[in-house]
């Protein structure tokens, strides 16, 4: 039978149509070139940190990035870890080590399964619950990692009460809050593990009174509408590091807002733009946007699309920087507000704001004596003048300038001359 002329045409039209859809979907490609600082940053070879390298493993597998070596190296790490100290994870690493194991049904699995990852999730899950109810809601650690650990226990099949899921993720919760702060982070994460806990619960594969899902569902919409409230006019999500995890939450929350609310498109921009600007320099910033960027989520962990070819991620990229010559030292002036105590500090230029705190220590150990312990986002400050921040009274050390709470941890965080630098005990 001969086919109808207008076949063909027809054909063209909806090509055309698909192609044009393509075209507008929010995303780079994997292989896009403006990703290449990104990818340098996270092929680096030292991953001391079993939770980094778990960072970095779920992101690039869940991209998929093929590449035996590196993926091999943050394997062994992982492995490492989990094998070696599970008892001394939190319950937000050990999720993420689960997750990082698990994706895209790697053979890893086994190892989860052989060293009863799963079930020891459920206990420092249950843990966490347990703490608040005791403490004045105050989980063990914090409401990001609660959401870690909903989700890989939603993902991997974990046992978790949806009632419990759903009382404890309302977003009046104060663990939603930093500083009477919204933190954007923190309610990605939750949006990412309750939309897990939804599908669960529609497709019956857990069971939840009726009313489960219909909280679970009105906790999202809320966490959507804050997440939105934070988008800044160059459509970043609350600051450059949260972004990410924010868009991985509205990719899967689109029933909850209207087009005209988020201009993905913007948003995408930005961070394109950031990037280019080294922004994600360390592996974990890195780890958390790649997702993102590329139009995937946490959520797809168990459906990963096969990939072929091998992804060409070792060639290192020159990173330009502009010519100018700045003076060898710099000054700032630093400051710890307890009492408040001050002094001006000289250091080399590019220093960052450790390095002035190591400085003023040498000026003062009974003033500016600090402690740190390394995390995976580099140091982060324990205590000033022996006063040590608690979880428990949900205290830390803020660090700021000009005032304002720095987007970036000590180590990381460069000071510019002239600069007025604080360390303010602060309640969270
Ligand atoms: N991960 C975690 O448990 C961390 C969760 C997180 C929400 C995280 C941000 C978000 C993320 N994407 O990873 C988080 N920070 C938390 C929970 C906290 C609190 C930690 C205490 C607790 N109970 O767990 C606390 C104390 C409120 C906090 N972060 C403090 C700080 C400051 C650290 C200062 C110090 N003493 O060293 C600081 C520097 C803010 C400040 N001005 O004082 C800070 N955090 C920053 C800047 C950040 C961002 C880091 C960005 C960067 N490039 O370095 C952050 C990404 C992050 C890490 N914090 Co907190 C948030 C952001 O800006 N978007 C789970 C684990 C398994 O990986």
């Amino acid at each position: 039978m001969r086919q109808p002329h207008w076949l063909p045409l027809a054909g063209l039209l909806l090509f055309s149509l698909i192609s044009s859809q393509v075209c507008t979907i929010c995303e780079v490609s994997k292989d896009d070139l403006r990703l290449k600082p990104l990818l340098n940053t996270i092929t680096q070879p030292k991953y001391t940190r079993a939770t980094k390298a778990a960072s970095v493993l779920l992101s690039i597998r869940v991209v998929g990035i093929q590449n035996q070596t590196l993926e091999q190296q943050l394997l062994q790490r992982v492995r490492n870890g989990a094998q070696r100290k599970v008892a001394n994870l939190t319950s937000g690493q050990l999720a993420l080590i689960i997750m990082a194991l698990g994706a895209c049904h790697s053979h890893d699995e086994n190892f989860t399964h052989d060293h009863h990852l799963i079930s020891q999730l459920e206990n420092k899950f249950q843990a966490e619950i347990k703490n608040m109810e005791e403490h004045d809601d105050n989980p063990l650690t914090n409401y990001y990692q609660l959401s870690l650990d909903v989700l890989a226990l939603c993902l991997f099949n974990g046992s978790y009460s949806a009632t419990k899921v759903a009382e404890i993720f309302s977003p009046e919760n104060k663990n939603f809050n930093f500083s009477g702060q919204f933190s954007v982070d923190t309610g990605a994460m939750a949006v990412l593990a309750l939309t897990c806990v939804k599908r669960n619960l529609t497709n019956g594969q857990i069971k939840a009174g009726g009313t489960d899902l219909q909280r679970i569902t009105n906790h999202t919409k809320s966490l959507v509408k804050k997440i939105l409230s934070e988008k800044k006019e160059n459509g970043l999500l609350g600051n450059v590091f949260s972004t990410g995890n924010a868009m991985q939450a509205l990719f899967v929350s689109s029933e909850y807002y209207q087009e005209s609310e988020w201009n993905c498109q913007q948003t995408l921009d930005t961070v394109l733009n950031e990037m280019s600007q080294g922004k994600f320099s360390i592996p974990i910033a890195a780890a958390q946007i790649l997702p993102a960027v590329v139009g995937k989520t946490y959520l797809a962990v168990n459906s990963c699309v096969p990939h072929s070819g091998n992804f060409n991620i070792s060639i290192p990229v020159p990173i330009t920087v502009a010519p100018h010559k700045p003076p060898s030292y710099i000054w700032v002036n630093y400051s710890v507000i307890n009492e408040t105590y001050s002094t001006n500090v000289t250091v080399r230029n590019g220093s960052v704001f450790l390095d002035v705190m190591k400085e003023a220590q040498k000026q003062n150990k009974t003033i500016f004596g600090f402690t740190a312990v390394e995390s995976d986002w580099g140091p982060y400050i324990i205590s000033v003048q022996g006063l040590n921040a608690s979880s428990k009274d949900r205290t830390y050390w803020e660090l700021l300038s000009g005032g304002k709470p720095l987007e970036q941890g000590a180590g990381n965080y460069v000071v510019h001359e002239g600069e007025n630098l604080q360390v303010r005990w602060s309640k969270y």
